[in-house]
């Protein structure tokens, strides 16, 4: 399968985050996409750099205001101390009920509360650089899609699903998904369906497309009465508008096993079936894995074989997008059974 990749992500690499009041190393860390490029390329998967220029679709998914803001932090940071060149801005106070969020502040960490669900997603230099990097892998997946390919890997870091029309959150800034599946619907295809197998909500790409019926949305994830993102991915969120009806959320408790996951994969395979898809844009959270350090179920690698399978079945013409996944010696091994087993049915469904 073809991948993209992009070395524009190294530029991303904060030091730390928090974990309970304690600096901690990032569990999202460049060496991640170093495992997946090394997998890919032992298995002899072809890894082309982006070539598309995601700008015109992050205009659609995005607010003017927050890629204005995004792209220009780091020199804003700056400006307000050369000193800051070795810190990292975590915002500290959040525009919350009753506060206002329509008028922006001067004030950089309270224009980074504004435009940030947590404080654990910590930025660096080149946050921007590799986001915009990711993003346009995700253009790129799309115009190989619209040009006949069957799938497409994007083989990215920082990850997309948290981040929403107008927030970074949850360790990701630009919602790749989501350009991915928008860029397909300018090219033409007039359903699309996204399938989110991390193990959080994909809280950012269930808002963005919450009242469309031209994106579906599924997404298995820990519940959020306990899990991360807590505030969103309750059965209960079906959409809204025009998009009543095409958002489904497949929430599991922390600790379930391999087989109720795939019996929600099931589910939400049927859903997206009966959509009648164009394409399938895939968020491929490998933090599934029983061996993540940060994430309560148990796939094991032959689970994400099965996982490529089923999906394959579904007969779509897929891109795959990294999300998380937070053992890192094994993201490329698991991501690529995924991938493999997906390719091992060769072409497209009859009628396609
Ligand atoms: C894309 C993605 O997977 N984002 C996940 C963001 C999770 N942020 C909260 C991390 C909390 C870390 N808890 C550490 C528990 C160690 N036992
Ligand atoms: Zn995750």
């Amino acid at each position: 399968m073809i991948a993209f990749f992009s070395s524009q992500h190294e530029l991303h690499a904060p030091r730390y985050e928090f974990y309970r009041g304690e600096r901690v190393p990032c569990f999202e860390q460049p060496a991640r996409a170093g495992f997946v490029r090394a997998a890919l390329e032992a298995s002899g998967h072809e890894l082309r750099a982006p070539n598309v220029d995601s700008r015109a679709v992050l205009a659609q998914v995005h607010t003017a205001r927050y890629l204005a803001f995004l792209e220009g932090a780091w020199a804003q940071w700056l400006a307000l101390d050369a000193g800051n060149a070795d810190v990292q801005p975590f915002p500290s106070v959040w525009p919350v009920r009753t506060l206002r969020s329509d008028t922006e502040p001067d004030n950089f960490i309270a224009k980074l509360g504004l435009y940030s669900m947590d404080s654990g997603t910590p930025m660096a230099a080149g946050s921007w650089a590799a986001a915009k990097a990711g993003a346009n892998a995700a253009a790129s997946a799309a115009r190989l899609l619209a040009d006949g390919e069957r799938a497409v890997f994007c083989a990215t870091r920082p990850p997309g699903h948290h981040a929403g029309a107008d927030f970074m959150g949850g360790y990701c800034f630009l919602n790749n998904a989501a350009v991915a599946a928008q860029a397909m619907r300018g090219h033409g295809g007039d359903r699309v369906a996204i399938l989110d197998v991390d193990y959080h909500h994909g809280n950012g790409t269930q808002s963005i497309f919450y009242d469309r019926a031209d994106v579906l949305f599924a997404s298995i994830h820990g519940d959020p009465r306990t899990e991360y993102p807590f505030y969103l991915g309750h059965a209960d969120e079906t959409g809204e508008g025009a998009g009543q009806g095409f958002n489904l959320n497949l929430p599991l408790p922390a600790g379930a096993s391999a087989a109720q996951w795939f019996r929600a994969l099931e589910a939400a395979c049927l859903r997206i079936e009966r959509h009648h898809a164009d394409a399938l844009v895939v968020s491929l959270g490998l933090d599934t894995f029983a061996g993540d350090p940060i994430s309560k179920f148990a796939l094991h690698p032959d689970d994400f074989s099965r996982l490529g399978a089923r999906l394959r079945r579904l007969g779509l013409p897929t891109i795959f997008i990294l999300e998380g996944g937070y053992a890192a010696a094994e993201l490329g091994s698991n991501a690529v059974k995924v991938l493999e087993s997906f390719d091992a049915g060769g072409g497209l469904s009859p009628g396609r």
